[in-house]
């Protein structure tokens, strides 16, 4: 699927601001892809599509979790955590992308997992850091994935984890495997 299909669609599914955030994590996924060598074409169509499921309502995402037999850990989370299965499912059978990788790029976004491919990697990093975000903590990120993608991708996640421990947010076990493999992968 070409660049302005793959646009013209997710702009049907998304409110004015999460398009133009998914507009920056576009702009920025291409640049880490370039930059650290992902397959281009994949990283654009995940990166466009990577927050197709945000909007759906969680009675939907819940009704596929079941019937789909995903991990139905989810289900507890909520749509902060559902929207990115939920939305590498629907993205497959609705836009009809059936490439696993960029399917993964979906699935993975908000939590990680251990083993990223790099194309998740760009997409998680690109998703804290495009120049919409604002928030403490996101600068440094900007900086280190200028360097080394694994330091962003350390850092990004213990930010992460630090804001979900301050609210009192359960935090799913890839976030916290993602966490361990990054920081076990240093000290070897
Ligand atoms: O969809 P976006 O807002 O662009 O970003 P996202 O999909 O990366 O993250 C959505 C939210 O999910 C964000 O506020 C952090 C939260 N989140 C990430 N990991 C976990 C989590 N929430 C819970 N409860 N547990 C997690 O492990
Ligand atoms: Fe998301
Ligand atoms: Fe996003």
């Amino acid at each position: 699927m070409d660049k302005e299909k793959a646009l013209e669609i997710i702009k049907s599914q998304l409110p004015e601001k999460r398009y133009i955030h998914t507009l920056g994590v576009v702009a920025t996924a291409e640049t880490l892809a370039k930059k650290y060598g992902a397959n281009l074409k994949k990283t654009e169509l995940a990166a466009i599509f990577h927050d197709y499921a945000k909007y759906r309502p969680v009675v939907d995402m819940t009704s596929i979790v079941i019937e789909e037999k995903m991990d139905q850990k989810l289900l507890k989370y909520g749509r902060e955590l559902l929207h990115a299965p939920v939305g590498a499912y629907l993205v497959k059978k609705e836009v009809g992308i059936d490439d696993e990788e960029v399917l993964d790029g979906i699935r993975y976004h908000t939590t990680g997992r251990i083993n990223m491919t790099l194309l998740e990697k760009v997409i998680y990093i690109a998703d804290y850091i495009e120049p919409n975000r604002s928030f403490p903590g996101v600068e440094e990120v900007r900086l280190l994935a200028e360097e080394n993608i694994d330091d962003a991708l350390r850092v990004a996640i213990t930010n992460t984890i630090h804001f979900l421990l301050k609210k009192q947010q359960p935090i799913f076990p890839d976030t916290f495997a993602t966490y361990n493999q990054l920081l076990l992968k240093e000290e070897f």
